[in-house]
């Protein structure tokens, strides 16, 4: 086992028998949410999971250690200090573990963590991708190329239209990712069910996702998976509603120069400011709904992978 992972217990316990683990990102926490919505979320979803039959992994960087599973005091943390604490991508990995620090892992960190781990399941929000007008500023999230790399299903409630959804699955199609639709045809746009472009490829069932998890992985093909799961329709925003308030944050971040990764975090705020509650509710819903798809795929994968 890698030297700078810690591992709890409960972990630990059940991946060794076995059991369904379902990993779980804290970038959503410290920089996806504000408090005390966050908090309430991060044990909200570990609950859903073990109500489910499964174990929550939440992986964040505290002291420099790689940490797979964390207290609630450490929960709290992540979500009072919020945007404080230094959000971490894998281009940041070395130095917040070098010089001891705590960090907020993104989706890509999360992912290459859960893979030293052995854990091949992640469920989050909405997961970085190509921003628009990537061809000028080549703001291509690390997240993006983690997929190529980490052996991880990641549920997702596909990608906010913050970014360019066509190049995003442009992008996973050249690194050999494939894009599952949960239930679904259409890659999902986070707050709404459609967003207009197809997903390569179905899946109805937790049994067929963890098939096509073992088909990946026994063939020799690396990396992820996203399976792209649509927010639940009592929950949704319809794409024209969020359009215009995303074309504006869009707008707003060009005009204050905002760069590197503080433009996923600025965009996020931007939305949750100006759509008032509503966009928290939804993101708050369709996270749950993850996690609990999460679980059942874990559990499925376990039993498949148990014969
Ligand atoms: N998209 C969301 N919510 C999030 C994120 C993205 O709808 O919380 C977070 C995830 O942690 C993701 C990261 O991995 O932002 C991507 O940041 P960047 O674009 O800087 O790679
Ligand atoms: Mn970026």
């Amino acid at each position: 086992m890698n030297k700078h992972l810690t591992i709890t217990n409960e972990v630990s316990t059940a991946l060794a028998g076995g059991k369904p683990v379902v990993a779980l990102e804290s970038t959503i926490i410290a920089h996806g949410m504000p408090y005390p919505a966050n908090f309430e979320m991060a044990q909200d979803v570990e609950a859903i999971i073990r109500e489910a039959g499964a174990v929550p992994a939440t992986i964040a960087i505290i002291g420099g250690a790689l940490k797979v599973g964390l207290t609630t005091a450490e929960l709290k943390k992540f979500a009072v200090d919020g945007p404080e604490i230094i959000k971490v991508s894998t281009r940041d990995l070395p130095y917040v573990v070098a010089q001891k620090l705590d960090g907020a892992t993104t989706v890509a960190s999360t992912m290459r963590i859960a893979a030293m781990a052995s854990i091949h399941v992640f469920a989050t929000g909405g997961i970085g991708g190509v921003h628009r007008g990537a061809e000028k500023s080549f703001d291509i999230s690390a997240d993006m190329m983690e997929f190529a790399e980490s052996n991880v299903a990641v549920v997702t409630a596909g990608a906010k239209a913050i970014l360019d959804l066509a190049l995003t699955l442009e992008t996973l199609e050249t690194l050999g990712v494939p894009v599952v639709g949960y239930g679904t045809d259409d890659f999902p746009a986070f707050y709404s069910r459609q967003s207009g472009y197809a997903v390569p490829m179905r899946c109805d069932t937790p049994q067929d996702v963890a098939k096509l998890m073992k088909a990946k992985w026994s063939t020799g093909l690396k990396g992820g998976i996203v399976v792209a799961n649509p927010i639940p329709k009592s929950s949704e925003i319809i794409a024209s509603e969020i359009a215009p308030v995303i074309e504006k944050a869009v707008a707003e971040a060009a005009r204050q120069n905002i760069s590197g990764k503080n433009v996923t975090p600025f965009l996020l705020a931007k939305l949750a400011e100006v759509t008032g509650g509503r966009s928290l509710k939804a993101n708050l819903a369709l996270v749950k709904h993850n996690v609990a798809v999460g679980a059942e795929i874990a559990k499925a994968y376990a039993a498949a992978r148990n014969n």
